[in-house]
């Protein structure tokens, strides 16, 4: 199959489900064309089926200061599409992907087929916005196929924009050869003997609540000596900073900023935290359930459908410090509890929601589409 795959190139969940599930598909003997204004960032390994079109935003005085973008995307959309043969064209993040796509098949006279994949925000924030709510229905609307990554996503998309379009879940995946249990060396450029490491990842927006990352940790740490490794940036960056200076927390709290090598980092970890305010689905959890590393979160959004609780990590309500903190000592004090959660989470993550199991469900929604 040849397909047409965009999405934001930077850091970010959508970015990288869309990367992943195109290598994926390439490694499998489809043809892959990933179309967008930059190289996705986990674009870092060739493939011969896989090939990059940047769209470039031709500027022009009238246009200062919002040089049209999406239709940038559109006519390079369209010029991929006709000159490479695509068979499906599929987008992730609704806004403004599905617009360009639905321009971009007008343009071929309605030729081109394509699935919009629904991560989190473009519906739980950005297209709640008034001001983007009529389009991003539209959007929804106009796809040939719409997924999201969970049920709850879903059911908000339903809810939300008062749809009765057909949404196919399809959860995300990690590749579990990748993530899993390190024996790296970061425990102990870190840690002194003796002391856990807890870890964070994200894009430090508001959603993530990453001073709730911080005040957890210090509860934990009056109990257990520990050291917590902060891995993103973002908006909420300096804030958490200067919270960690405040506290007499810089000896204690490490920010690495966006480190290509995650899994070493997230494998060594004792303990993860996620007390987000609500994920659609929670990638970052997924990934430390493959290492072998029991989550905290919250018992919001989409995360009680990748954190089982009480079984692989706890769930507790948003803004709780207190009762996380309560939950994270019981784990980091307890390395046979530790060790037995971060056992099954790596089991169900298996079986759940390995690479193996969910790509072929998005080639099967393919053909589907192109019916
Ligand atoms: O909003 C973000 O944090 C970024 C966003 C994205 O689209 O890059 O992440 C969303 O998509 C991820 C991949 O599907 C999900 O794992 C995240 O839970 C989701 N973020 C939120 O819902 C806040």
């Amino acid at each position: 199959m040849r397909i047409g795959v965009t999405c934001y190139p930077t850091f970010g969940g959508s970015g990288v489900v869309a990367t992943e599930l195109g290598l994926a598909l390439a490694r499998g003997g489809d043809d892959i064309h990933f179309i967008s204004y930059a190289m996705p960032s986990r674009l870092n390994a060739l493939h011969e089926r896989v090939r990059f079109h940047e769209v470039i935003v031709a500027n022009y005085p009238l246009f200062d200061p919002y040089p049209p973008y999406t239709l940038a995307l559109a006519t390079k959309m369209a010029e991929v599409a006709a000159y490479e043969k695509l068979d499906i064209l599929h987008v992730h993040y609704a806004i403004p992907h599905a617009i360009s796509a639905q321009l971009a098949k007008q343009i071929l006279g309605d030729q081109l087929k394509f699935v919009t994949t629904l991560h989190g925000t473009d519906i739980t924030l950005v297209g709640r916005d008034p001001s983007y709510l009529p389009i991003t229905k539209f959007g929804i609307e106009v796809s040939d196929g719409v997924t999201a990554v969970s049920h709850w996503l879903r059911d908000e998309t339903t809810k939300n924009f008062s749809t009765a379009k057909e949404i196919q879940v399809i959860p995300n995946f990690v590749d579990p050869q990748r993530f899993q249990r390190h024996k790296s060396s970061f425990c102990s450029m870190f840690t002194n003997a003796g002391e856990k490491m807890l870890c964070h990842v994200s894009n430090f927006r508001p959603v993530k609540r990453v001073l709730d990352v911080l005040e957890v940790f210090e509860r934990v740490n009056q109990r257990v000596p520990s050291r917590l490794i902060m891995i993103g940036d973002g908006p909420d960056r300096s804030r958490a900073e200067s919270f960690c200076r405040e506290h007499n927390l810089r000896d204690r709290v490490f920010f690495l900023g966006n480190v290509p090598n995650v899994e070493e980092i997230v494998g060594a970890s004792d303990l993860f935290l996620l007390p987000s305010e609500a994920e659609s689905f929670g990638m970052a959890a997924l990934e430390a359930l493959a290492s072998e590393v029991p989550v905290i979160g919250t018992s919001s959004g989409g995360l009680p459908e990748v954190v089982v609780d009480g079984e692989t990590g706890f769930l507790l309500p948003v803004g709780d410090v207190i009762a996380m903190a309560e939950r994270a000592i019981e784990i980091v004090s307890d390395e046979a509890l530790r060790r037995k959660m971060g056992a099954l989470g790596r089991q169900m993550v298996i079986e759940r929601f390995d690479e193996n199991r969910i790509v072929p469900q998005y080639r099967a929604f393919y053909e589907r589409v192109i019916g």
